[in-house]
């Protein structure tokens, strides 16, 4: 049987997400102001990527859609918390979001800080309450907490804010990058992987896939933001310039930045290999690199 193209499998697995993501999202009558900013910035667009990361680790394993969705679903809500409290005043202070305003200027940075809040534990609740019986789901559970936590994502960006001005430092801006963007998507794979089932051996080889994988994304992010004005990208850019942040390209160059991005998608691809999704897993990396937004 022909595999499934990479296009039919985003457009099924966004249809898939969103589903959930609708399902169990608090609605207006019930929750007010606060449903209608959680809504905001999760129903509003996105590239929806860390969910896919999330059933291609599961099918990966030979696991099926529907044991990963829950997961799938917590990884989008996670990662939509990051981008609503990275846009705040007091870090960013970002004034446009998936080609829509922010939470905060819609809604007031108390309400964005609580929407964030918000989205956070709904994540644990969803990942708990939305995956079919399965003896990992302590596992998924810890793995979920230490990803986005101060050992992931939370951790990556205090050193992001703690580097800022700093002289340009290419370890640096790695462990920068590793926590703030690459340990959600490490954590995505692993996640599917525990869902599907998978041997101890095959969630830590799809995990490094992400890894590397994050690590190339931020980096295509990075130049992205260089290159790009604010309506192809959908959100604010030349705001690392303007916030003084270490980044890739301002570390070695634009045209360097972008060939340490295609070798850490080769290096990756080399852990996608022997699996049940292998295909789908190169043609995702390979579509990070030529990504537009
Ligand atoms: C706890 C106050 C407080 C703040 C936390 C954790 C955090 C703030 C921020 C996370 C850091 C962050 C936003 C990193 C950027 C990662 C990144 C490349 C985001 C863009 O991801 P895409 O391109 O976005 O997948 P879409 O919109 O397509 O989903």
């Amino acid at each position: 049987m022909a595999e499934e193209s990479l296009d039919a499998f985003l457009e099924s697995s966004r249809n898939l997400v969103d589903e959930v993501l609708d399902r169990w999202l608090p609605g207006e009558p019930e929750c007010g102001e606060l449903a209608l900013a959680m809504r905001h910035i999760v129903m509003s667009g996105g590239k929806r990527f860390r969910p896919a990361l999330v059933l291609l680790g599961c099918r990966d394993v030979g696991g099926r859609d529907e044991d990963a969705l829950g997961a799938a679903a917590a990884m989008e809500m996670v990662h939509a918390y990051s981008l609503l409290h990275d846009d705040l005043p007091c870090m960013d202070d970002a004034s446009l979001r998936r080609g829509r305003p922010c939470v905060h200027l819609l809604y007031g940075e108390a309400m964005g800080v609580l929407a964030g809040d918000g989205l956070l534990t709904l994540a644990f609740e969803v990942l708990a309450r939305g995956t079919p019986a399965n003896e990992s789901i302590g596992a998924m559970t810890a793995a979920l907490a230490r990803g986005a936590g101060w050992d992931g994502m939370v951790g990556g960006q205090v050193l992001d804010l703690a580097a800022e001005g700093c002289e340009p430092d290419l370890a640096q801006v790695r462990e920068i990058h590793l926590g703030k963007t690459a340990a959600l998507m490490a954590t995505s794979l692993r996640l599917g992987a525990l869902a599907g089932g998978g041997e101890a051996a095959d969630v830590d080889r799809l995990e490094l896939f992400g890894r590397g994988l994050g690590l190339a994304f931020q980096i295509v992010d990075d130049v992205l933001d260089e290159s790009l004005d604010p309506v192809q990208m959908g959100k604010d850019t030349g705001a690392d310039a303007d916030n003084n942040k270490l980044t890739w390209p301002g570390v070695v160059g634009l045209t360097q930045a972008k060939a340490d991005a295609r070798q850490l998608v080769d290096e990756s691809c080399a852990h996608a290999e022997g699996g049940q999704a292998t295909g789908l897993l190169v043609a995702l990396a390979e579509k990070v690199l030529s990504r537009q937004n």
